[in-house]
């Protein structure tokens, strides 16, 4: 279904080399948020130092693999208008519409965890555009294009409080906007399945449009008797239209923890999935090679590679329904 490319994991903490004192010696770096853009993979990093600070860092390629890595964090601009004292800015998602790069965040408030969007021209600098809700969230993802006219995006009510403490929740519901400022709900995409292995959900990377619908690749937690939680990642496919009605979505996993450096870190046993993309240029045919950059135990970036003729088949759509 996906396969780890050879040079998994592809970025590890030993690759961020910075005098910087924010970027010196640093934890872990996981969880980027990424793109193809004019013949480059751009990530951006989430890097986590000594102090348990959070920091985004750009990161840049033309070949997916080796990536030249900036020595100083992106600059974040405009947060004196969001509404409350906050943390950490988190787990970057990036699109490219309409002339600039639009990337949601997680960002750890005194509220708890709210999506906001930031724009960029460059992804050097992030400036505050909004924030979603006032209202417990992650896993906030925007749709790459408009769609009829309008932009789309996905997002996780933090509504699940675990054993251990740590919120998170179990349905993905569907958001419309005409101005990236007032969004309006559309209504549950999924919900988590008690018992399996996506029993809490959340929306990995933008969700990528294919003949038959939006291919849309979410992270799954099964909840494991007392120990932490598993992280895996699986497809579901999204109606081309009106993406808050789910077409199809598989019963198993495409992604499990099994390498070393996914079962082993900080966080064991997650792949935390948040970029797919086509790393050449032109359109995403059936055979064209996707790249799915994931963090892997909070503690490094793992790629996998794999096809939409491969991955289809595993979002439970039957590929004799191609026309
Ligand atoms: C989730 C998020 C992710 C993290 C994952 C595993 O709830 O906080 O950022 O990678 O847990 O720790």
């Amino acid at each position: 279904m996906v396969k780890r490319h050879p040079h998994s994991p592809v970025i590890t903490r030993e690759d961020i080399s910075s005098t910087d004192p924010r970027l010196f010696d640093v934890t872990s770096v996981f969880n980027p948020g990424g793109i193809y853009h004019q013949g480059q993979i751009i990530l951006l990093l989430r890097v986590q130092n000594r102090g348990r600070e959070t920091y985004l860092v750009k990161a840049t390629s033309r070949d997916g693999i080796e990536f030249d890595i900036a020595t100083k964090p992106v600059e974040i601009r405009g947060m004196q208008d969001f509404p409350y004292p906050y943390y950490h800015i988190y787990d970057p998602r990036i699109v490219y519409i309409e002339g600039r790069y639009l990337v949601t965040c997680a960002v750890d408030s005194e509220a708890g965890c709210r999506v906001v969007l930031f724009e960029s021209e460059d992804l050097d600098t992030l400036s505050y555009l909004g924030v979603l809700s006032d209202e417990g969230q992650r896993n906030g993802v925007l749709f790459p294009h408009r769609i009829e006219g309008r932009y789309w995006m996905l997002s996780r009510p933090n509504d699940h409080l675990g054993a251990d403490g740590v919120r998170s929740g179990t349905r993905i519901l569907a958001y419309a906007s005409d101005d990236l400022c007032a969004w309006e709900e559309q209504g549950i995409v999924m919900q988590g399945r008690s018992h399996f292995w996506d029993e809490l959900i959340g929306s990995g990377p933008p969700p990528l449009l294919t003949e038959l619908g939006w291919l849309h690749i979410y992270h799954g937690v099964a909840t494991h008797f007392g120990g932490g939680g598993i992280y895996q990642a699986g497809v579901s496919l999204l109606d081309a239209t009106e993406p808050h009605k789910l077409l199809a979505r598989g019963v198993y996993n495409i992604l499990e923890p099994r390498a070393d450096y996914e079962t082993m870190g900080q966080v064991p046993n997650v792949v935390f999935p948040t970029v797919a993309i086509n790393p050449v240029e032109g359109p995403l045919g059936m055979d064209t090679p996707i790249y799915i950059y994931y963090g892997a135990a909070d503690s490094c970036i793992g790629l996998a590679t794999t096809t939409l003729r491969t991955l289809l088949p595993y979002s439970g759509i039957d590929l004799g329904a191609l026309p």
